[in-house]
């Protein structure tokens, strides 16, 4: 049904009428649009205030060459949708940025979604009017709206992280970062590119660019592993044999805890339980078949250092056998625990050091000092560049909600609830903060899963509790602070019993300086959505219902 958007007018407001939604959705992404698909069916009305000019997300904004999702197509899609999942077809095992947006835009439309979304808003603030029991949301061009619900679709990897260099204003030449990448692309013919960062958005990149410029200088802080993505054009006769079954498919996925490639099966031995010969042939075989699945190569690969530890051995040789400049591959090599960083897929990455106009300079030990009009000085050396592209990643889990100006209860700001990280229960909801529901939030499986299926069993849960307060004509639902406490220590707990603690991740906020060290993802999938359930099942188990 189409939204009834009662245009009232809020009387709380001073600087000029609201409008007045049963719910706003903050964000257009695969969660936005999930989020309004499911509030709509029951009649609600509904706002999605997205900052950009059209719908997508993560997929609207990386737009940087190479951009290409690490989950296998079949499994990175809805499945809200019988028809929807048969009728869309995808080209590529892996689908490149503009295909998902693509897709997503043929939901939009196919569900006559735009209508109900607002572009250009970027959300600046949102208040909790405890008298009201209502939210009113502020955009920076000023516009205000009121709803009873308010929904945070704002994504995991969405506040870019743009490190502030000496000299960032001085630099003369052009400047882009992967997660705001112009609409229009960049032609680097004939230019000399640095890029700064070797995360995964770099690695999928660096092979384009390489290939287009004149020359290449690679900025690298951190190594980072990196397996063969063997994208390839879609296999029609298992795409045929998945959608004979589709939800079976989906079901899989999920009991079998395999969130990167269902179709193929998890190793069920410890590679400590292996002899050397074999463990290589293991290794060799995931190797080929590419992609994340890699990480399931073995039991132990992400809980025991010494079988991880041959897991990196093995791809350190692979380095070694493919970049034939020896300093060059050796820079390369990493030495921390793989999967530790979320690992890459790339397509021809190490390779690209072999081409002569590429060159990797380590700024880990001698860290960048300044741009300068002409480039970059690091190391006391000042590298000319024309283009100098931050693939620097993201304030990631937490930083889009905490760069609004979000307000609880008696005031209490987010920030100020997090200062110490993030503190959620079930990673959906956070006490003082009332009707506020959180997409993929901190505290949930969200980044550590297939993203699509996570958004989608967050979107289901969020819609069915609004359902059933509003039968049961309760006001406000919101965590009680001792199930959120055992919640965040239950969640602390489960990630400092795995080796991802180890290493500098943005799984950690440990890529942005000040941030609070904390796993803010939950290593529990899929018990996780077991428990969602029970918490429902139990009578909102851990939250406070209230009337009005
Ligand atoms: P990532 O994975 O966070 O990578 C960012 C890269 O930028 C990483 O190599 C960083 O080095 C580097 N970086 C960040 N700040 C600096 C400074 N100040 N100096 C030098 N180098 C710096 O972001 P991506 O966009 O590549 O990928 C994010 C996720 O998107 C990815 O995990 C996939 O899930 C998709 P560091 O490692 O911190 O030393």
């Amino acid at each position: 049904m189409s939204a009834t958007q009662e245009k009232s007018v809020s009387s709380n407001t001073s600087a000029g009428p609201a409008e007045s939604y049963d719910a706003i959705i903050v964000g257009a992404g695969f969660g936005g649009l999930a989020m309004l698909n499911r509030l709509r069916a029951q009649g609600l009305s509904v706002r999605v205030l997205e900052a950009g000019d059209g719908v997508g997300g993560t997929w609207y904004w990386n737009r940087y060459p190479g951009a290409r999702c690490d989950v296998e197509s079949m499994e990175y899609s809805y499945q809200f949708d019988e028809s929807l999942q048969q009728e869309w077809s995808w080209p590529e095992r892996y689908s490149g940025q503009a295909v998902i947006l693509k897709y997503l835009n043929h939901v939009a439309d196919r569900f006559d979604m735009r209508k109900d979304i607002q572009f250009n808003t970027r959300v600046s603030g949102a208040v909790f009017d405890e008298a009201a029991q209502r939210w009113t949301i502020t955009a920076e061009s000023g516009a205000r709206m009121t709803a009873k619900y308010c929904v945070m679709a704002t994504g995991c990897l969405s506040a870019p992280n743009t490190p502030d260099f000496n000299g960032s204003d001085s630099f003369k030449g052009d400047i882009y970062h992967t997660g705001k990448w112009p609409h229009q692309g960049v032609d680097f013919t004939g230019k000399r590119v640095g890029i700064i960062g070797t995360g995964s958005s770099a690695i999928q990149s660096i092979p384009i660019i390489a290939e287009q410029a004149a020359h290449l200088t690679v900025f690298q802080r951190t190594p980072n592993y990196s397996v063969p993505a063997a994208n390839r054009p879609i296999d029609r006769e298992m795409e045929r044999e998945i959608k004979a079954d589709y939800a079976g498919f989906r079901e899989r996925e999920n009991r079998e805890q395999i969130a990167f490639g269902s179709r193929f099966q998890a190793s069920d031995v410890s590679i400590l339980d292996l002899s050397p010969g074999e463990r290589t042939k293991v290794y060799e075989k995931y190797w080929q078949i590419g992609g994340l699945l890699f990480l399931y190569a073995s039991t132990d690969m992400l809980i025991n250092k010494e079988a991880n530890e041959t897991a990196a051995e093995f791809i350190r040789g692979k380095i070694r056998s493919i970049v034939k400049d020896k300093a060059t591959a050796e820079l390369l090599c990493p030495d921390t625990v793989v999967g530790c960083k979320r690992l890459c897929a790339d397509t021809g990455y190490f390779e690209t050091y072999n081409r002569p106009n590429v060159k990797l300079v380590d700024v880990e030990l001698a860290p960048i000092e300044e741009l300068t009009p002409r480039g970059l000085r690091t190391g006391g050396k000042e590298y000319e560049l024309d283009c100098i592209v931050f693939a620097t990643g993201f304030d990631a889990m937490t930083g889009s909600l905490l760069r609004m100006d979000i307000k609880g209860r008696k005031g209490l700001s987010l920030q100020q609830k997090w200062s110490e990280g993030p503190r959620t229960y079930l990673g959906l909801t956070v006490v003082g903060f009332p009707n506020m529901f959180i997409i993929s939030g901190p505290g949930s499986p969200s980044v550590l899963t297939n993203m699509v299926p996570s958004i989608e069993q967050h979107v289901n849960w969020i819609s069915d509790t609004i359902r059933d307060l509003r039968e049961r004509q309760l006001s406000c639902i919101e965590p009680v602070v001792e199930a959120e406490n055992a919640w965040v220590e239950h969640v602390n707990e489960v990630g400092a019993s795995t080796l991802f603690p180890t290493c500098n991740s943005w799984y950690l906020g440990a890529n942005i300086p000040g941030k609070p060290r904390v796993f803010m993802p939950y290593l529990g999938f899929p018990a996780y959505v077991e428990k969602c359930n029970q918490v429902r099942a139990n009578g909102y188990e851990g939250f406070a219902l209230s009337k009005a």
